[in-house]
């Protein structure tokens, strides 16, 4: 069936409508932990998978594919679970697919889960990117806007209904952007029949990555008892050496349960207790949370234990056991310092994406577990979530390693006017709230940011920060809050909202191109004028240049290691003066090359990597890891034997 163009663009269009009502957060978002009283099945693997070709991309839904096996309905292929779609086949019209994509999988849930009444069994997918709906055997089961953050639903009584059967999951997956998604996009027909064919259309993104797509994060079945731990919130202080954890558990399924909390240190000893719902737990000779570089054990993680039980009937109960790491640590804003456990931090990181070779933003543990040792071995210790939420595996890991995050959520591209509206806002203000609630028990995030370079010129902004911001700390009250401006200081409209003032700036690169001269200049009369005008500290959000790898010119010319080299330099002489005063981190842009939508600009991608996209140095990061080991120990406090690694 052939449709005219602009219809077809109105029907994505309205799908998404329809689709984006927005209902409030219901519960907690744990993240799924086995214990004595939960399960845990992962449904990664192959899945079928199919892209929906037709001209208005909706014949999924006009022939119900959801309601028989996939492969009933036309050609599959196999599809890896979790990876992006894009890079996976030799077709470049998946590559650049806009639209509905399928994905199917059969699963046997254990007999024991359905039998047992008891038995919760719910549903997660980790991400996918940009707009999912989900059926279990032909039947919605829920819908989520937004590719970065979780989302379940239980199909306890869905599998019940005819338990010899396998259980048919079945996701559609849209990667569709609209001026009212974060970020945003915009699709664009081309109708000009002499100079493009027929159906012809563009997605636009005002964002430098790939958009990448598909189902990006582990999907996995679960089990909690009928009664059960739905959230955990914990809020950690200290006050000379008692360490204090203020939490809160809500409990779901049933109004009285018993609740025994403990909280355990690294040795599985109990060093607090309590049995009621909230309360402050105190913790003698505690053990802080700290980052990487600065103390000589980083990331000291206790667990709390949460055990509840509820009465089922005289004779029996439901037994939920929850446990959730904790670190217990504190982090203020000062006019010049951003302190950690009352001591001033300076953010020596990179910039990251999620983003490799093949997998595109697929989750994958090999490259997780190479990417901390890199930053391990740089002498990182932090990072930024550049542009979105990252997976709660690599926040884990963060809060096992002490290393400091800026947790971002996906508000980038916000440049058109449009983008500032009152449905726009309203969603912002819903990713933030799911944002919190998964990511609000990680000791290493340390500071939300709500947008990267928004047009925070532009009027509406102010109502759009103001109110963003506001209600981000209305949620996390424990945690500074900000956004990335690239925008003039005098003209900046957010800025008096945020805790702490985050810049990113290209000089030498997108302005005054090949000129290394001026860096000293304009990097001074940045700082001093965001300083002079909003008396915050500033991080460095972003700086670098592109290089490709085994190009070389003496005297430096752009795209080469020795110019990425001598720009880097450049701005770390500016760093050093500034961080005495009021300058408490810089973030490299970026840690890896990565890829980007093919652009004139761009050369397979965008290379200000410091590491190649397979994760091999560069020169710059030999730079950047003399200069990183060099301050944690002015910065830090590092015991005699982490002092330079002796290669350096
Ligand atoms: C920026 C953006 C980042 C880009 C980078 C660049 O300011 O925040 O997403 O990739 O510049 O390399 O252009």
């Amino acid at each position: 069936m052939s449709v005219p163009g602009s219809f077809a663009v109105l029907r994505v269009l309205w799908l998404l409508s329809v689709f984006g009502t927005v209902l409030p957060l219901d519960g907690g978002m744990l993240f799924p932990r086995e214990s004595s009283s939960r399960e845990v099945k992962e449904l990664n693997g192959l899945w079928d998978f199919r892209a929906d070709g037709s001209p208005n991309r909706n014949e999924g839904f006009e022939k119900a594919w959801y309601k028989r096996r996939l492969a009933e309905t036309g050609p599959v292929i196999e599809m890896p679970v979790p990876a992006s779609y894009n890079d996976i086949t030799q077709d470049p019209t998946l590559r650049d697919f806009i639209g509905w994509v399928w994905y199917e999988r059969e699963v046997f849930v254990p007999a024991r889960w359905i039998s047992d009444e008891g038995t919760r069994v719910i549903l997660r997918v980790g991400s996918a990117h940009y707009y999912s709906i989900v059926w279990v055997n032909g039947e919605k089961v829920t819908e989520h806007e937004g590719g970065h953050l979780p989302f379940e639903a239980e199909i306890s009584s869905l599998i019940r209904r005819d338990p010899t059967k396998p259980c048919r999951i079945t996701i559609a997956v849209n990667n569709t952007l609209t001026l009212e998604t974060l970020p945003p996009g915009t699709i664009q027909y081309m109708n000009d029949r002499t100079r493009y064919p027929d159906g012809f259309f563009v997605q636009n993104i005002y964002f430098d990555f790939f958009n990448y797509a598909g189902i990006h994060r582990p999907v996995l079945l679960y089990t909690t008892p009928k009664v059960y731990v739905d959230d955990i919130i914990v809020e950690t202080n200290f006050m000379d050496d008692t360490g204090l954890v203020r939490y809160k558990v809500s409990v779901q399924g049933a109004a009285t349960a018993t609740l025994k909390v403990t909280l355990m240190d690294k040795d599985g000893h109990c060093v607090a207790s309590s049995n009621t719902p909230s309360g402050v737990l105190k913790v003698v000779d505690v053990k802080l949370w700290w980052p990487y570089l600065m103390h000589e054990n980083p990331g000291y993680l206790y667990s709390m234990e949460v055990r509840q039980h509820a009465p089922v009937s005289e004779t029996s109960t439901y037994e939920d056991v929850y446990t959730l790491p904790v670190g217990i640590r504190t982090v203020n804003v000062t006019k010049t310092q951003f302190l950690v456990n009352n001591k001033p931090f300076y953010f020596h990181g990179v910039n990251k994406h999620e983003d490799s070779d093949i997998r595109g933003k697929g989750l994958d543990w090999a490259l997780i577990v190479k990417d901390f040792n890199l930053i391990k071995w740089l002498g990182a210790n932090s990072f930024r979530t550049s542009h979105y939420p990252y997976a709660e595996e690599i926040l884990q890991m963060c809060d096992r390693h002490g290393i400091v995050v800026i947790d971002e959520c996906p508000g980038v591209g916000i440049k058109d006017i449009r983008s500032f509206g009152n449905s726009s806002l309203s969603h912002h203000l819903v990713v933030m709230d799911e944002l919190v609630r998964r990511d609000k028990n990680h000791p290493s995030v340390v500071m939300w940011s709500v947008a990267n370079e928004p047009a925070s010129e532009m009027p509406p902004a102010e109502f759009y920060f103001k109110t963003l911001i506001k209600h981000t700390k209305a949620l996390d009250h424990t945690r500074p809050v900000t956004y990335i401006t690239d925008s003039n200081y005098a003209r900046d409209k957010g800025a008096p909202f945020v805790d702490v003032v985050c810049v990113n700036s290209y000089f030498s690169w997108y302005h005054d191109p090949g000129h290394l001269e001026v860096i000293p200049i304009q990097l001074n009369a940045q700082f001093e004028n965001w300083y002079g005008k909003y008396k915050k500290p500033i991080i460095q959000s972003e700086y670098g240049a592109d290089a490709l790898p085994g190009l070389h010119m003496d005297p430096p010319m752009m795209f080469t290691e020795e110019y990425q080299n001598a720009l880097l330099q450049s701005y770390h002489d500016v760093f050093d003066q500034k961080r005495k005063q009021y300058v408490i981190g810089e973030l490299i842009w970026n840690f890896a090359d990565f890829m980007t939508a093919q652009a004139i600009h761009r050369v397979v991608g965008n290379k200000k990597g410091i590491f190649t996209r397979q994760r091999q140095p560069k020169a710059a990061a030999f730079i950047l890891r003399k200069r990183y080991w060099r301050l944690a120990n002015e910065t830090g406090r590092l015991p005699p034997w982490t002092k330079y690694p002796c290669s350096l």
